[in-house]
């Protein structure tokens, strides 16, 4: 009878490993393929440096940082008169603007990419339009594209241009909406108007393309009118004529390549192919000097993480005054979020998303060929932590950033089960990171797990 028992267990232990192992194999080959079925190659392949990037810098700098009021949204919430706000213009100075000192402080953060309001909806331009609408180089004292040399200071420290572009555009004419109870006209009531304001926006879009070449466009907006009014496809072409290698976010409605959650963490790992988290470093997107919520470093490294291991981007955003010079308090954040991207920018940089909910409670990257795992300690904690359903043998495990190597231990590993046993950690104290500890577990081959529910197998 023990016989027959131990064959059962045997040839369970050998077919439960055989569906263990294809089911990695399907697990991450299942997300290759639905990236190849929806994303042709070229999409794919583009997008790869925004899928290593991982952290992008947001820049909301306009006439609104002049009072350090709500970017457009204080004129058409009727906060502030029309009149009241476009006065701002004739304070926007940028008279202490550095567009090197920004672009070295963005190299500081580790971001691989920066993303400047070329426009808001407020439809004053930060470059010499020619569509005799308003701009900073003609209307206010700043007297100068303010684009180019922030885009040439990106250049030379090999981060990306980005281009946020404003469909809306409260200000202009032709176009139907202005504040929130108030409108200019109905598309469907006056067609020829619109389509005065599709050809003027599309002009301005292909200035920012012809002079500044983005290899990412920001578009924002478009929820005030369907794709087909904002002619998204055509727009599309428009860039990709010029610029091929260009990619969109997802608010061109439909015609967009990544998604764009806004300031709320996703809690589930979001299904689309590429995302990125916009969010703020306090309460708003421009400058504001009565809003000193500031994030802590520690959280926004905690959010930055969380959206990485979840195979997304943060866009960290920052609001310059009128005169050029960023608040201190968001120097401080991005100079902190630097240092700890220095010391443990390899768990982060280049990585693909960690594992499946259950295995550690923390986020987690992989390497790109899956055989490292980087933990990273939720809460600023030390001591023993936790892997579970690991069934790869771990070669080294090492604090990141130092040269602590540590020693895991397994625990509950039944010789006769191919349930592997739980693997803890301690990670002393001395060796803890002020915001976030990373340990990296070096293991025996590409990453294997263990999904079942324990039980005799
Ligand atoms: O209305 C804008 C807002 O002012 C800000 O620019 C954010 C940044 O993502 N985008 C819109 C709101 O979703």
């Amino acid at each position: 009878m023990n016989f027959i028992f131990e064959l059962f267990i045997t040839l369970k232990k050998q077919v439960s490993l055989c569906i263990l192992i294809v089911a990695n194999l399907f697990f991450y080959s299942a997300t290759v393929c639905a990236q190849q079925k929806t994303n042709p190659d070229s999409i794919r392949e583009k997008m790869q440096w925004f899928a290593d990037a991982k952290l992008g810098i947001f820049i909301h700098w306009g006439i609104y940082s002049v009072n350090g009021i709500d970017e457009s949204w204080s004129f058409h919430n009727k906060k502030i008169s029309y009149e009241n706000y476009m006065k701002q213009i004739k304070g926007f100075t940028a008279s202490r603007y550095n567009p090197e000192e920004w672009a070295d402080l963005i190299k500081e953060t580790g971001a691989r990419y920066a993303v400047i309001t070329t426009k808001h909806h407020d439809g004053v331009a930060l470059w010499p339009t020619k569509q005799h609408h308003f701009n900073v180089v003609e209307n206010s004292p700043a007297k100068r594209d303010v684009l180019k040399p922030f885009y040439e200071a990106l250049d030379k420290r090999g981060i990306k241009r980005g281009a946020y572009f404003s469909l809306i555009d409260w200000s202009h004419p032709d176009y139907p909406g202005f504040l929130k109870d108030s409108s200019r006209y109905k598309v469907a009531d006056n067609p020829q108007k619109w389509q005065r304001f599709q050809h003027f926006f599309q002009s301005q879009i292909d200035e920012v393309n012809k002079a500044y070449k983005p290899d990412l466009w920001w578009f924002d907006g478009d929820w005030e009118h369907s794709a087909d009014e904002w002619q998204a496809e055509k727009v599309r072409k428009q860039i990709l004529n010029i610029h091929p290698g260009a990619i969109i976010n997802g608010r061109l409605q439909g015609y967009g390549d990544y998604d764009t959650p806004e300031q709320n963490f996703p809690v589930s790992r979001p299904k689309f192919n590429w995302w990125e988290l916009c969010m703020t470093t306090n309460n708003n997107w421009g400058f504001h000097p009565d809003d000193n919520n500031y994030k802590t470093p520690f959280e926004v490294i905690s959010i930055f993480v969380d959206a990485v291991s979840n195979g997304g981007n943060l866009l960290l955003d920052i609001g310059p005054k009128e005169d050029g010079t960023i608040p201190a308090e968001q120097v401080h954040i991005l100079k902190e979020l630097g240092k700890w991207n220095k010391k443990n920018g390899e768990a982060i940089f280049g990585t693909l998303p960690g594992l499946p909910q259950g295995h550690f409670y923390g986020p987690t990257t992989l390497s790109k060929d899956s055989t490292v795992i980087y933990l990273f300690l939720p809460g600023q904690t030390a001591g023993n932590i936790m892997l579970k359903g690991l069934v790869n043998t771990i070669k080294d495990a090492q604090v990141v950033g130092t040269d602590v190597h540590l020693k895991p231990k397994v625990v509950g590993k039944i010789s006769w089960s191919s349930v592997p046993g739980l693997v803890f950690i301690n990670v002393p104290e001395k060796d803890k990171d002020p915001y976030m500890t990373v340990i990296k577990l070096q293991l025996d081959k590409p990453v294997q797990l263990y999904r079942g529910q324990g039980g005799l197998n």
